[in-house]
């Protein structure tokens, strides 16, 4: 059997990107969103599903449990810029969606939003992760999903990940690019990973407020039980488990959902580069990371 070409890394205004992501580029530049869209923006491996799904299931968790059971979260929250052979682009099924609000995924850097989203004053909500725990995960999902560039060996992919030659770029002009947009656009929700997985209720009810819904206990109760690590990963609505050019046996798309796995990882030596390197890249003293909780 043929094995699929891995895709190449080029520089795309600046950021490393793949054709997957770029080939749609002038219909995600133009497309219109409205002023209900709730845009979830991430860093790859950020935990872009598990809000994807928080946000589904508040909106829509009533709405029937065929929902829930035959369509996959890929199509209920389309992925902005994807465009990929024998699929449909994320910009055709968004403007397909039939729900309102729409709820619409992107890892864009925020240089590369569509003008319409700030235009129309989207809420936006913005998920970051501690750039260790994040590397790891990235690193798994490149090994895993022959859509992505050969991630090599992890000393490799580390460094790699270090110069932001992964795809989207630098994690940390990511993180810190939509931090300073958030100073001055107010329907920016920002939140951590590792707030979410310290405390969901707390984040959760964070959200709600910012989003202005008002679940009730019992609604609020049967979302948590719904996106715990192990119902996520058991849900073939949400495991990608339906995703050909993922092969689930050399890591599951859901994988370990810790803080902390980086441990697992680093050697002392990648450690004390990357602390280095760290302080280097990271000036904004109010964006504050928990590698640890
Ligand atoms: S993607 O491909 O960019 O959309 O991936 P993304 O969803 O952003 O990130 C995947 C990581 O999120 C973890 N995850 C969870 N953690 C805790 N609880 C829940 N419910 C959950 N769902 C997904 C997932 O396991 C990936 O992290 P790692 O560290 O690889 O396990």
């Amino acid at each position: 059997m043929e094995v699929p070409r891995r895709p190449e890394l080029f520089d795309f205004h600046g950021v490393s990107m793949i054709s997957a992501f770029t080939d749609n580029w002038e219909n995600v530049q133009n497309f219109k969103a409205r002023p209900d869209d709730i845009l979830i923006a991430t860093y790859p491996k950020a935990g872009t599903t598990w809000v994807s799904y928080i946000l589904d299931l508040l909106y829509f968790g009533n709405m029937g449990l065929d929902r829930q059971t035959s369509i996959p979260l890929y199509d209920r929250v389309p992925f902005l810029e994807i465009c990929v052979p024998f699929l449909p682009s994320g910009t055709d099924l968004a403007d397909k969606l039939p729900t309102t609000p729409r709820l619409i995924k992107t890892h864009l850097p925020v240089q590369f939003v569509p003008k319409s989203f700030w235009e129309q004053q989207c809420r936006i909500v913005y998920v970051a992760r501690n750039a260790k725990d994040n590397a790891v995960s990235f690193f798994h999902f490149n090994r895993m999903n022959l859509g992505q560039p050969d991630p090599g060996d992890w000393s490799t992919f580390l460094q790699e990940f270090m110069e932001g030659k992964r795809v989207f770029g630098s994690w940390y002009d990511h993180v810190n690019g939509w931090w300073e947009k958030k100073q001055t656009y107010s329907n920016l929700h920002y939140m951590f990973y590792e707030d979410l997985i310290e405390d969901y209720r707390r984040e959760i009810d964070g959200l709600c407020s910012f989003l202005g819904l008002s679940p009730s206990a019992e609604e609020k109760e049967r979302v948590r039980a719904s996106v715990t690590f192990d119902s996520m990963k058991q849900n073939k609505m949400t495991n990608c488990s339906t995703v050909e050019v993922m092969d689930q046996k050399v890591s599951p798309f859901i994988r370990k959902g810790k803080v902390g796995d980086w441990k697992n990882h680093f050697t002392v030596a990648q450690n004390e580069q990357f602390d280095e390197d760290y302080k280097k890249k990271t000036k904004n003293p109010d964006l504050k990371f928990r590698f640890e909780i």
